[in-house]
């Protein structure tokens, strides 16, 4: 596999105007909490500690085994290492990781982070800090330089991109809800095994920030779930919820709005078959691994729901009735509209329906869909950074010898196997680095670079990402 193949389910990064190559120089990671020896590290003393492969079937919450059965092969230090490194207190009970960056759900000011049990990350041998996929470094849009892999058993939630923070704590996992866990109702657990996908959740939003997040929300308790939802059914008006795998007590949605000025609902695993969907608006919000099993969001092509740019992942549309119904620009990845192997047998009624624009379907139900009569125009089947994200490996010359040092630099410019050269001095030695992603034929140059000076007057130690492959190889 590729790494162009690897998918970007999550956010892509494309909105953190991201300075690859100093974020790359410069990343540092800060271990603190209830430890002994609390670290910040950068990159290369990171990767100075062993490392290790794992092998992981990727199994997205909604959106399944996102690359099929092929298995994306990390490599990285293991929690386990840095944890005997950093020697925790007795009774740590929880690992909180947090990114950089802030996360697509919640507050923007916020973090995006998660927390895993501290047992797990003490006894699974394939949780790792990872900066190395398929033996390539890490893409930027899947969390390089640097990203959690929370190994086999967790959900990919829990694989936290441009992980920046790790801190050791005494609370119960249960007190320490992440970013997802927290503002949309992914279980806190995440274990495959017992498929805990999202928590029994129904909350309120009730501000949003500037850029359209969720800021706050009020929390429901179980035995108001049913008014609050007859009200908000009444004002015909669900732009304000955020809830997962609750039982919803009514089917008629027609005229519902889920969306409304900056506020859009979220619905995730939640069982709305044979429900009615007529004149809805629900453009814009979020149902991932809903079920609309003949649901109706059109009456025979009239009356039809707008689900334009709707986030439908893992969504199933069997039997629905969709004439005519708009669902441009819509995520779509792991969306039935047919069962798997069989389109004959349930008549989906998709005439008209407008995906222009949609992505992430998969190629089978796409070819059903056209043949059925609906609009597929720039329909893609992934989702596309705008720019290559993918961030320089690099290699680094200490040079012992300053009157030379100059010259170096040129000849590494001239050699034009560099994208950028960067050099710093100190007191007795002079450093340079050379992004590049042309392995073979660096080892030429710097063969070349020993034949004009000698082997005494530097040394080569190459880039963590690269230590990581060779190391393999
Ligand atoms: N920082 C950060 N990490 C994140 C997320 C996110 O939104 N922010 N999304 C998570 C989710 S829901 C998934 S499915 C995976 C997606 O990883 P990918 O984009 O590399 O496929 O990243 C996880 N890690
Ligand atoms: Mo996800």
């Amino acid at each position: 596999m590729k790494n162009e193949d690897l998918k970007v389910v999550g956010d892509s990064g494309a909105s953190h105007n991201c300075d690859l190559l100093n974020a790359t120089l410069n990343w540092q990671i800060r271990i603190h909490g209830e430890i002994h020896y609390p670290q910040i590290m950068n990159l290369s003393q990171l990767w100075s500690l062993p490392t290790q492969e794992v092998s992981v079937k990727i199994e997205c919450v909604s959106a399944g085994k996102i690359y099929g059965n092929k298995p994306a092969i990390f490599a990285g230090v293991t929690l386990r290492t840095l944890i005997d490194l950093v020697c925790p207190q007795q009774n740590i009970k929880t690992i909180i990781f947090t990114s950089e960056a802030s996360g697509s759900c919640g507050p923007s000011t916020q973090k995006h982070y998660t927390a895993l049990d501290y047992e797990y990350c003490y006894k699974t041998s394939d949780v790792i800090v990872s900066g190395c996929l398929n033996n390539q470094p890490l893409p930027y849009k899947n969390g390089g330089p640097l990203r959690l892999i929370a190994g086999c058993e967790r959900y990919f939630y829990k694989s936290l991109k441009w992980l920046s923070e790790i801190e050791f704590s005494t609370k119960n996992i249960d007190e320490c809800l992440g970013t997802w866990e927290k503002y949309a109702g992914y279980h806190n657990y995440a274990r495959i095994i017992e498929k805990e996908r999202f928590s029994p959740f129904l909350r309120e939003i009730t501000h949003l920030d500037d850029r359209g997040n969720i800021e706050s929300l009020r929390e429901l308790p179980e035995n108001e779930h049913d008014v609050f939802i007859k009200n908000a059914h009444q004002k015909k008006d669900l732009s304000q919820i955020v809830a997962a795998k609750i039982k919803w007590p009514h089917k008629d949605f027609n005229d519902c709005l889920f969306s409304k000025d900056k506020y859009r609902a979220q619905l995730r695993g939640i069982n709305f078959a044979k429900a009615s969907f007529l004149n809805a608006n629900m453009s814009r919000a979020n149902f991932s691994l809903s079920l609309f099993r003949e649901a109706l969001f059109s009456d025979k092509g009239k009356h039809s729901a707008t689900l334009d740019e709707c986030d439908c992942e893992g969504a199933s549309f069997i039997r629905a009735h969709l004439e005519n119904v708009s669902m441009k620009k819509a995520f779509l990845l792991n969306v039935r509209f047919y069962p798997d192997s069989n389109k004959k047998k349930y008549n989906a009624r998709v005439k008209g329906l407008d995906l222009t624009g949609s992505v992430g379907i998969d190629s089978k139900q796409l070819q059903w869909l056209r043949e059925d009569g609906a609009i597929i125009d720039n329909v893609v089947t992934q989702k596309t950074p705008t720019e290559d994200y993918g961030y320089l490996p690099m290699i680094q010359i200490d040079m012992y010898c300053a009157e030379k040092h100059e010259d170096v630099v040129l000849k590494m410019q001239e050699s034009q196997l560099f994208h950028k050269v960067i050099s710093s001095k100190n007191s007795s030695q002079i450093k340079m680095w050379g992004y590049t992603h042309k392995k073979n034929d660096i080892n030429k140059f710097l063969c070349e670079l020993s034949v004009v000076y000698n082997k005494v007057l530097f040394t080569v130690s190459q880039n963590p990402v690269w230590l990581l492959s060779t190391m393999r190889s």
